[in-house]
């Protein structure tokens, strides 16, 4: 068991404790517990072995004995012992927003209530209204929480969906007797978020029944769903469906079509296909009533209707089909274009890499610049940096630029924008760094006219040169500022400022419906990693995904400059001040 996962079980200890009402600081040395395995940069099999477990400020001896026991037999009897002893819909509550522990004894105490089910039920019913600490207006937040619950319980954010498909793919792709093989549906049209997994495959009639059943029967499956001759579904480890499609290689093209989807951007096709006479469907495109258009390939069955192709991220009946129509489909950028890194962390802040690993990481991976943005003084639980602190940052960092050579890290920082939209740096102090980037991180349930002004002062302020991630959105967990968009891509367009698309796939924000406006605009998108490690580094290939999505091209990108130019487009800014 890794760190991830033990310290997953310890939050889980702390939640059980609370919901039983026992010692408050029990349950509090769990929770501390699991954040402080969570920070070590050790591992804790590695921690146990070399006996520092013991010394680890945060981690008693009775915890210490636990994570051994996990480590050791991978299973904790405590931990069983306390989850049989609670009804497990109690801790499933809990995943409901502002609803926590000490709210779920008490209605359990007070009704029985075990399940989010029978929660909602007595929310309705208005039960809760008179309850101590209750009334009306939690009852209403409650359902609000439970209706977000259900609304993201069945999608997986895209780094997660994506992991569980590729060995999956992999194996099919690689079965001898396979002869194409691809990954279809959302994740082939990098969606932010994910249902499941399709994968479409060809083979030979006589071999379908082998290749189903070597794909039901891979290692991650956990249950099968369906085994057919054109179709099988199972439900992996990780908690997400996948299909597998299989046909002779002559239909190959058309189900690789269809499946990729959308769905609303085969709608559009079908009926493209109908003003021409034609038909299109899964089992092909046909001409003449019934007569086959043979197609080998994607290119053909687009280019059978008229059309140049359409790449798959493209693919949501936003206008592509009238561009492919036109000849007008963007040549979308692609990460070999990408020139510098913008907007990373280090241990200055809650970064896990220093500047010296991180930039050096960053010019290992054939990048000019590392935009270094620690967090600014509010920032407080993530250690944001007083101006002292920034002074101290900026001479370790002209130290370092001394050792590159055709390399720079460029002097940022990730201010917060505060609630009436000022700044959390004085200008002198915001003076002193080559750029700037101004985010949100608190006070996210503004209504949409004041969040918007919050927002549009930032973007005037002279000194911001990057709004970073604009809402503040966490994708299934929580849903960021109510923002008028539009009235933002065009205040930077006029302020010359560029919107983050913010690679993490926690956040890809902003989102792609709103990039090509912007691109219109003329406003810069920065794709950045918003970096915590050097791991962290390749997030960079999801903002890739989500800018295709954008139809963004290089041009659009303002980390696709190079270290000159880049650096003149910010002085250029500041010269005007
Ligand atoms: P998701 O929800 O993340 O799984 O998204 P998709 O796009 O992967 O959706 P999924 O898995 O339900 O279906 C895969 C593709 O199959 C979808 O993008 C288009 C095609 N498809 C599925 N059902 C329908 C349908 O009812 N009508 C049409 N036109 N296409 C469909
Ligand atoms: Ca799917
Ligand atoms: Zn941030």
């Amino acid at each position: 068991m890794d760190k991830k996962q033990i310290s997953k079980i310890l939050e889980e200890i702390g939640t059980l404790l609370e919901i039983k009402g026992e010692n408050p600081f029990k349950s509090r040395a769990y929770m501390m517990g699991a954040r402080t395995l969570l920070s070590q940069s050790a591992e804790p099999k590695e921690l146990i072995e070399s006996g520092e477990i013991r010394n680890i400020k945060g981690i008693g001896s009775a915890l210490a004995d636990k994570i051994t026991e996990l480590v050791n037999t991978g299973s904790l009897k405590y931990y069983d012992d306390l989850k049989t002893s609670i009804p497990k819909g109690l801790v499933e509550m809990t995943a409901i927003p502002g609803f926590g522990p000490k709210k779920v004894k008490k209605v359990y105490a007070a009704f029985g209530i075990q399940t989010i089910e029978e929660l909602e039920y007595a929310c309705k019913e208005n039960r809760l209204a008179d309850l101590d600490g209750f009334g009306e207006k939690t009852q209403k937040k409650i359902l609000q929480g439970i209706e977000f619950l259900k609304k993201y319980q069945d999608r997986h954010l895209f780094h997660r969906a994506e992991a569980a498909a590729v060995p999956l793919f992999e194996a099919v792709k690689n079965h001898p007797k396979v002869i194409r093989a691809e990954l279809a549906g959302s994740l082939r049209r990098k969606k932010e978020t994910i249902k499941d997994i399709d994968i479409v495959a060809s083979a030979n009639p006589a071999d379908v029944e082998e290749i189903m059943a070597f794909f039901v029967s891979q290692a991650d499956v956990e249950a099968v769903t369906g085994q057919g001759s054109t179709k099988s579904s199972v439900v992996l480890k990780q908690g997400i469906g996948a299909d597998l499609r299989l046909m002779p290689d002559d239909k190959f093209a058309y189900i690789l079509h269809h499946f990729t989807g959308s769905a609303e951007h085969n709608t559009t096709m079908r009926s493209l296909a109908k003003k021409k006479n034609m038909k299109v469907s899964e089992h092909g495109i046909f001409k003449n009533e019934n007569e086959l258009i043979p197609c080998k390939t994607e290119e053909d069955i687009f280019a059978s209707l008229g059309l140049k192709y359409v790449p798959p991220e493209l693919r949501e009946d936003t206008g592509e089909i009238d561009a492919a129509a036109d000849d007008k489909i963007p040549n979308l950028v692609a990460l070999s274009d990408m020139r510098g890194m913008l907007h990373c962390h280090s241990t200055f802040s809650d970064g896990a890499n220093t500047i010296e690993e991180m930039a050096v990481a960053t010019r290992e991976s054939g990048y000019e610049y590392f935009g270094l943005c620690d967090h600014s003084q509010v920032v407080v639980y993530a250690r944001g940096l007083k101006p002292e602190r920034v002074k101290e940052q900026h001479a370790v960092i002209d130290e370092l630029n001394q050792g590159f050579d055709g390399f720079k890290i460029l002097k940022g920082t990730e201010c917060d924008i505060m609630n009436d939209g000022s700044m959390d740096y004085p200008d002198d102090i915001l003076a002193s760094f080559d750029f700037v980037v101004a985010s949100v991180h608190t006070n996210l349930g503004m209504s949409m006219e004041a969040a918007t002004a919050r927002i549009l002062a930032a973007v005037k302020n002279p000194y911001v040169n990057i709004l970073g991630h604009p809402t503040g959105r966490l994708l299934l967990g929580r849903d960021g500022l109510p923002l008028d968009m539009n009235r933002i891509i065009d205040a930077a367009a006029e302020h010359d400022v560029a919107i983050e698309l913010n690679a993490s796939p926690h956040r890809f924000d902003l989102d792609w419906r709103y990039c090509k406006y912007a691109k219109e605009q003329g406003v810069f998108i920065s794709i950045n990693p918003d970096a915590h490690s050097i791991e962290g580094l390749d997030d960079m290939r999801y903002g890739i995904g989500i800018a295709r999505k954008g139809w963004l091209e290089k041009a659009n990108i303002l980390n696709a400059l190079s270290l000159e130019e880049i650096e003149k487009y910010f002085q250029n800014k500041r010269s005007r001040i």
